[in-house]
């Protein structure tokens, strides 16, 4: 279906609108809407939650989500009235433009990845997944297009899930009138899901209940990945590993960058470079590394390569307006886009991925799949990606203009409506395919691109940020929206991707970095080389004791993924998800709370060893030792080079298992439970790390509590044959075996 843009008419209102713009505010277009809409309640968790859906036509169907994946049972209602005095309209025929206010005590979190503090409020948001390596203030558009909008006034929460994967823009008050607005870019409809009021984690709940949630990661994921653009041939990747293994450094993963591949070709592996590929990826396995291959989508136009003729001869690429097969310059040359939309290309896709399982890789890391065509025009000054909407558009520009045409359930539909799926559906291929090879394993994917409900598939990186103090402080900001938006298993490159980390920078993004929840150390080529023993002695040192660190909170962070299964919970939380009445703590986000028991307040700026902490109510114990610092206030706090920037909070019992070089001594580790207080309580889970046993109950979680010095573990849940190990309590730097029986 395509509709016919009267060209005479579109230019004219967006002449006007362009003036209003510069003049400062926003002129409201007129209302064409004749189509079907409708507006329905339900009740989900407890919490309200009004869906609006609109398409253009009266006579078509609602379009097909693929990020809600269950659905409550929906009542319609003429009466409902909606948060934030919310309106829509139809503008044109590819435009919808939403309206809600903004109260001056609202903030506003969430919408994915955004490179900004946690409160969005004042800026412009586009959703159009964009590979933009020049991360800085005035990017608004990037890899990840995540349209939930969460508003925060106290204790009153609402979410605002505005469910389609075309191109959309978020003002939120940037003319200071009070008003949230959004554009959005579709010629197919929408679905709007307002959810509320309820708390902020009650909020999160609802959206990962309708977008789903991920799975307990496998246990080796949760170390420490150790990466490169490249690691370019068999013995440099040995080397790494052995490094790794004689200094002592905890790891469990080894990344292959792209070349690793014959000439940049998907499901190849160089000849010259790895000519024991199997040989290699077995050996690694013996000591017990994993290693996690780059995927990209672009395939190379190469008549000598069976995929790239596969593609062409089963159709399973992407088209271009007049029909043709879409080529362009993508990574290593010419190349064409599989169309992961269309069902049979994911099969096939999934299908080929047998190519790295049958060499026992144990994950697939997913790159360029926004997907990035390379600008050539700007390729001087470095590769980057073409931008894909130009300029300001007004509206969605014809199928017929756009550079891709994909398949979606028999029809052909132009790319830009579809965009932010394009990410979403190659996880999709990527998890279904691992999950067929091996289909009691959890599988480990990673992405750069994704939209609401990537969770289920893949966990992502913040993509290409560079060895800038300024950029690992806003990767904490950036990471705590991306977990209220739902995915929790979410990290960014450690040391930074472009340009040159220093030591210091090294060793301070280290000890933010092993509370990431997906924490991997990568750089870009060219760049100064930064594994752990890179820099010097010292600086090897620290970075041995901040993974060391990581390793022994797996147990913990293992019970903080399964509260996400269970509830949505992010791992790095903002202060105001457990003390929203503090108003205070809504203000902070240079510190995030790892879970509820431990406040995290990193070193953010060179040279400093010290920062101002802010503490909320109660007490709060250095996590490697010392005394309690009473909170309600903030304090000047010593952290030297190399120290565990994090406090737990009076009363926490946390998990920690002994040092282990990598997670496949987890079963073996004794573990302590580490209680910081006279009386303390907490939980502690344990499963296989590996199998989809719990979801069938397969797992064991105990109430740990001491009184004084008697410890209880109460059963909560016990199926799961767990290995034989001993049991530590440690209290006032006193330790004493303990049993685990209910
Ligand atoms: O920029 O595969 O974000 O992590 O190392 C070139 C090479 C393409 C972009 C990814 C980066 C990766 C790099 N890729």
């Amino acid at each position: 279906m395509t509709t016919t843009i009267d060209n005479e008419t579109a230019p004219i209102w967006s002449h006007a609108n362009e003036k209003a713009r510069s003049a400062g505010q926003w002129v409201r277009p007129q209302n064409i809407f004749s189509g079907r809409s409708s507006i329905e309640s339900a009740t989900i968790d407890g919490v309200k939650v009004i869906r609006l859906s609109a398409v253009p036509m009266a006579d078509t169907e609602f379009r097909r989500s693929y990020s809600v994946v269950d659905e409550p049972v929906w009542r319609g209602n003429d009466t409902i009235s909606l948060p934030f005095e919310l309106e829509w309209q139809q503008s044109l025929p590819a435009r919808w433009d939403f309206l809600f206010k903004l109260p001056e005590s609202t903030k506003c979190f969430g919408l994915g990845e955004r490179y900004s503090g946690l409160d969005l409020r004042g800026g412009r948001h586009t959703l159009c997944a964009t590979d933009d390596p020049d991360h800085d203030e005035s990017i608004d558009a990037m890899y990840q297009s995540i349209p939930l909008l969460i508003l925060a006034s106290g204790e009153e929460t609402y979410g605002l899930f505005l469910d389609s994967p075309a191109p959309q823009r978020w003002h939120l008050d940037c003319n200071l009138d009070g008003q949230g607005r959004i554009e959005l870019f579709s010629r197919h409809g929408w679905r709007l899901y307002a959810i509320g009021p309820a708390s902020l984690p009650s909020i999160v709940r609802v959206f990962t209940n309708l977008t789903g949630r991920a799975n307990l990661p496998p246990r080796w994921a949760l170390g420490y990945h150790q990466s490169r653009w490249s690691y370019p041939d068999d013995e440099s990747v040995r080397q790494i590993a052995r490094e790794m293994r004689s200094r002592k450094i905890p790891c469990d993963t080894i990344v292959l960058d792209i070349d690793y591949m014959d000439g940049y070709r998907i499901f190849t592996v160089s000849r010259e470079r790895f000519p024991n590929f199997r040989e290699l990826i077995s050996d690694l396995t013996k000591e017990d590394f994993k290693v996690v291959p780059i995927v990209d989508p672009g395939i190379k136009n190469d008549p000598n390569y069976p995929i790239f003729l596969e593609g062409i001869q089963n159709n399973y690429f992407c088209k271009t307006a007049d029909g043709k097969l879409f080529l362009d310059t993508i990574w290593g040359g010419t190349s064409a886009l599989p169309d992961f939309l269309n069902e049979k290309t994911r099969k096939w896709w999934s299908e080929k991925l047998g190519f790295y399982t049958n060499y026992g890789v144990a994950g697939i890391w997913n790159d360029m799949n926004e997907p990035t065509i390379l600008d050539m025009d700007t390729a001087a000054s470095g590769l980057k990606g073409k931008k894909p909407l130009s300029g300001e558009i007004d509206e969605l520009p014809p199928d017929d203009n756009q550079t891709l045409i994909q398949q979606l359930d028999n029809e052909k539909i132009g790319h830009l409506e579809v965009r932010n799926l394009y990410g979403y559906s190659m996880c999709q291929a990527t998890y279904e395919g691992l999950i067929a090879k091996n289909p009691d394993k959890r599988p480990f994917v990673l992405t750069r691109s994704g939209c609401a409900g990537i969770q289920r598939y893949s966990a992502i990186w913040l993509g290409d940020n560079k060895s800038f103090f300024e950029q690992m402080a806003k990767s904490v900001p950036m990471l705590l929206n991306v977990g209220l938006s739902g995915v929790a298993f979410a990290g960014a490159d450690v040391g930074g991707f472009g340009k040159d980390a220093d030591s210091d920078l090294l060793v301070r993004w280290f000890e933010l970095g092993i509370f990431y929840p997906f924490f991997r150390n990568h750089s870009s080529m060219g760049t100064r080389p930064q594994e752990p023993w890179a820099h010097s002695p010292i600086v090897e040192q620290h970075i041995r004791n901040l993974i060391e660190m990581r390793y022994r909170l797996l147990p913990y962070i293992q019970g903080l993924f399964w509260e996400h299964v269970r509830t949505g919970a992010p791992l790095m939380r903002p202060l105001v998800w457990h003390y929203p009445s503090d108003q205070f703590a809504a203000q902070v986000d240079d510190q995030f709370l790892f879970g509820s028991e431990i406040l995290v307040a990193p070193i953010l700026q060179r040279g400093k060893t010290q920062r101002l902490v802010y503490f909320p109510r109660g007490l709060w114990h250095p996590i490697t030792g010392g005394s309690p610092i009473v909170g309600g206030k903030a304090h000047m706090v010593e952290l030297k080079l190399g120290s565990v920037p994090a406090f737990v909070r009076d009363g926490a019992i946390i998990p920690m298992a002994a040092i282990m070089q990598s997670t496949a001594e987890y079963d073996r580790m004794p573990i302590t439970f580490s209680a910081y207080g006279d009386t303390a309580s907490g939980v502690y889970f344990e499963d296989d790390g590996e199998s989809f046993g719990y979801r069938e109950g397969i797992f064991n979680e105990w109430f740990l509590r001491v009184e004084r010095d008697s410890f209880k573990a109460q059963e909560v849940h016990r199926n799961y044959q767990a290995p034989k190990r001993e049991y530590y309590l440690q209290q006032q730097g006193v330790s004493k075996p303990v049993q685990l029986v209910g």
